[in-house]
């Protein structure tokens, strides 16, 4: 709980911070976008992509004022917030581009950036007044930190008993295991102990990072810090573990019990709302990316434990309930998307379908959350394209493929990749009723020919490199070279095409 002269505090602070945002607005328009999504859904790429497209230029069709000519240009800015790293743009976009093209790490700390948009108007008396600019604020962050948002309005009594029951079925149990021996044998009544707490603490965080692998891909694995510790490595508030606890236990002072909601309650205060105060309490639009196509390979279990943690960070945005997200929400969020990340996996043939499985996910979690008011499009997209489209004559059959320069180690049917090659690839149909993806027992993509080895899940969707950049001549260009995408300029459009009319 939030005492009510922190919350004041608090609320003054956003006061004045929105008070240095209007300030700001008379120099010109900003627009706050989110970009939320769990780790590895692609937010980094995504970051990147967007920025990248818009200094660079691109093939933007798909984005009004590009197409239409009215883009004077883009570049960075300093961002609005000081004390936050920038991000680390030029980094990214060389390793994506530069020879030995990879893909960026994992994120571990919070940044930020501002992109200047200038245009002109299309509106006659407003292009009069000369070019127009827009200034994109965007902070990217490691996903595992937004599993934290629905442990603000959790109490550790209510946490523990979650996590415990999340932890007794399905592969969890397995996982858990280690774990479980621990718990089982700690009684909350005990007094504190700082070694048993430290015990606790590594082992319930191996089983969260178990949890993770890719072979499970499972999303719901509060608290976050446990699995991106960020500068907060080995620090007391990170040294806390769900306990058996029975319904209506209350804290005594001096047990064990009191020592671990003590750093839980320490957890959310010092480390958890900080964060979500400074990147989400002055979101405009926002832009969900999920990797549904990982959730997807790993089987039903994944794809219901990625329902479980979206439907759990969304009703935190639920407009009118007291949520601590809704007391810090500043301004309405009027516009959402939630895309469906990597579809460069798939023949562009099964896109529909990938929207259709995400629009069923969110569905959910929106209906759940009553997410009600806001402007939300689903889209299937590719920030940055890895693969092009092939199609394969087998017999008399045509298979719709997709070609890549496999990842270095990748395997698949017994052979090893060595990052050079290119391969071409049969990923499969997704099914035609999304439904079946929540329902179906174990792995889902459909079996053929081109991957033998359907029985192991790592190797469902390959991992590919990063795409040689693209050149044309007839794509405006400032270097002469771009990198290829899949609807990234509709969503683009999307979010903030109305403020380059
Ligand atoms: N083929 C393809 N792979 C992508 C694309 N976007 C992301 N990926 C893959 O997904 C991985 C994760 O993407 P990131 O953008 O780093 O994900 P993130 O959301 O920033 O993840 P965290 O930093 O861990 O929170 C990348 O390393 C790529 O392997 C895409 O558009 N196409
Ligand atoms: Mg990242």
């Amino acid at each position: 709980m939030i005492s009510p002269i922190r919350s004041l505090g608090q609320e003054a602070r956003l006061v004045l911070e929105n008070a240095a945002d209007g300030v700001a607005a008379l120099r010109g328009p900003s627009l706050r976008l989110g970009v939320t999504g769990l780790s590895r859904a692609g937010k980094t790429i995504f970051i990147s992509a967007l920025v990248h497209s818009l200094i660079e230029g691109g093939r933007l069709p798909l984005l009004a004022a590009y197409k239409q000519g009215r883009m004077v240009g883009a570049h960075l800015k300093p961002q609005p917030d000081d004390q936050v790293p920038r991000f680390a743009y030029e980094d990214h976009i060389a390793a994506l581009m530069e020879n030995d093209r990879h893909w960026p790490s994992s994120t571990r700390q919070i940044s930020e950036v501002r992109l200047v948009i200038e245009y002109e108007s299309a509106r006659f008396l407003k292009r009069r007044l000369g070019p127009g600019t827009l200034a994109l604020d965007i902070v990217d962050y490691p996903g595992e930190w937004l599993l934290d948002l629905p442990l603000l309005s959790t109490s550790y009594e209510a946490w523990s008993r979650e996590a415990l029951s999340l932890s007794g079925g399905g592969t969890r149990k397995m996982l858990a295991a280690d774990w479980h021996k621990l718990v089982e044998k700690a009684d909350p009544q005990d007094p504190e102990d700082e070694s048993l707490a430290k015990n606790l603490a590594e082992a319930f965080t191996a089983y969260l990072k178990s949890c993770r692998d890719e072979r499970h891909a499972l999303s719901a694995l509060p608290p976050g810090r446990f699995l991106m510790p960020g500068d907060m490595e080995g620090s007391p508030a990170l040294t806390f573990s769900p306990l058996m606890l029975e319904e209506g236990m209350k804290a005594k002072k001096g047990t064990l019990h009191a020592m671990m909601a003590r750093r839980f309650e320490a957890y959310k205060r010092y480390v958890v709302e900080p964060f979500f105060r400074a990147h989400f309490a002055r979101l405009d639009r926002q832009i969900v990316l999920v990797d549904v196509l990982s959730a997807l390979n790993a089987g039903r279990e994944a794809m219901q434990d990625l329902e479980r943690a979206l439907t759990a960070i969304l009703s935190c945005f639920r407009p009118g309930r007291n949520t601590w997200l809704s007391r810090i929400l500043t301004r309405r969020i009027d516009k959402i998307l939630f895309a469906a990340t990597k579809a460069d996996h798939l023949h562009h043939s099964n896109h529909a379908r990938l929207e259709a499985i995400l629009a069923r996910l969110v569905d959910r979690a929106i209906a759940r959350s009553e997410m009600a008011g806001a402007e939300i499009a689903v889209l299937a997209m590719s920030s940055v394209r890895a693969t092009r489209e092939v199609t394969v004559t087998r017999g008399n059959m045509e298979l719709e493929c997709v070609a890549g320069t496999p990842e270095a180690g990748q395997t698949l049917g017994g052979q090893t990749f060595d990052g050079k090659r290119e391969f071409v690839f049969f990923p499969g149909d997704l099914p035609e009723n999304p439904d079946s993806v929540f329902e179906a027992n174990g792995a889902i993509s459909a079996q053929t020919d081109a991957m033998p080895d359907i029985g192991d899940p790592e190797v469902r969707f390959l991992r590919f490199r990063p795409p040689k950049p693209a050149r044309k001549s007839a794509v405006p260009l400032k270097n002469g070279l771009y990198l290829p995408h899949i609807r990234l300029d509709r969503a683009l459009e999307f979010l903030f095409g109305d403020r380059l009319e």
